[in-house]
């Protein structure tokens, strides 16, 4: 029998990718994110060219109430979700704590923090209970370094970190696996939102250098999770090569 993940935000990025890749190699999928019309174009496309079958499912990961329903939905064979990619997340805004926009902090913690502990709070228990499983936590560059005027999103991503290290001791005795990967600079919509729609603020983050693509972290989750049933990556850190840290970059 195929495997089921379930990705949160899948419609654009990194779980885009992550979805496209897994469809290929043999995954049947769960892709979830708000944006309705993207996730089902994102269907239509992956039932066109992969063998996956495709369930979407449109919720805020936010919202509680809005995850417990999606989740509670699942019914047959979709109800036993062999890997979990704790992926949407996002930056909203890069300013100093001394002048921050308190919604874009609660926008980051909700989601980068809340939304994956809620989505992990009712998918892992079916894990638990099979003694099998995977997660996979989005963190970041910014969840091992902190820079000036990220201090919300950085936060965010050290908790990612935090929530790792512990659940994969919690489920150290029923043998699920628990992983995060941290990317330095990724090219995706990333820079959009954080600039909130600011286009050439954004475009200018990837300018006189090569960034990573969705697909390079699509690549290492797909490494990650074909390793054998023995062997758990807890974390990978990949970065650009025209990035050694989270504030040095080599422009040309
Ligand atoms: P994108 O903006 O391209 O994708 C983000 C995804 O998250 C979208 O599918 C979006 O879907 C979803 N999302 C955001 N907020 C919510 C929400 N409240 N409820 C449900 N889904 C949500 O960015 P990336 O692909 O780059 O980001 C993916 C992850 O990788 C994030 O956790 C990010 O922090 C992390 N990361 C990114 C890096 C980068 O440079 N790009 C570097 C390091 C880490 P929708 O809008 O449809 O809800
Ligand atoms: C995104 C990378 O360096 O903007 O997580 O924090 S960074």
């Amino acid at each position: 029998m195929k495997k089921i993940a379930l990705i949160t935000g899948a419609t654009s990025g990194i779980g885009k990718a992550s979805a496209q890749i897994l469809a290929l190699n043999g995954y049947d999928l769960i892709i979830t994110g708000r944006r309705e019309a993207l996730l089902n174009d994102l269907s239509a496309t992956l039932k066109n060219e992969t063998d996956a079958e495709v369930l979407s499912l449109c919720f805020d990961v936010r919202e509680l109430n809005q995850v417990e329903e999606a989740v509670n939905s699942l019914t047959g064979k979709w109800e036993n979700i062999d890997l979990l990619i704790n992926n949407a997340g996002l930056a909203v805004g890069l300013e100093p704590v001394y002048a921050g926009v308190v919604d874009d902090w609660e926008r980051m913690i909700d989601t980068n923090v809340k939304g994956l502990l809620y989505i992990s709070r009712l998918i892992s228990p079916r894990m638990v209970a099979k003694e099998s499983g995977y997660i996979i936590n989005l963190s970041s560059i910014a969840g091992h370094e902190v820079y000036a005027n990220g201090a919300a999103y950085c936060a965010s991503k050290h908790a990612v970190q935090a929530i790792t290290k512990a659940m994969r001791i919690e489920l150290l005795p029923f043998g699920v696996k628990v992983s995060s990967i941290s990317p330095g600079m990724v090219d995706t919509e990333f820079s959009k939102v954080r600039f909130k729609g600011d286009a050439e603020r954004a475009d200018n983050v990837y300018k006189g250098l090569t960034p990573l693509y969705a697909n390079d972290i699509a690549e290492a989750i797909l490494f990650m999770v074909t390793r054998p049933k023995h062997v758990n990556i807890d974390e990978m850190i990949i970065m650009p090569t025209d990035q050694a840290s989270a504030r040095d970059f080599r422009r040309r």
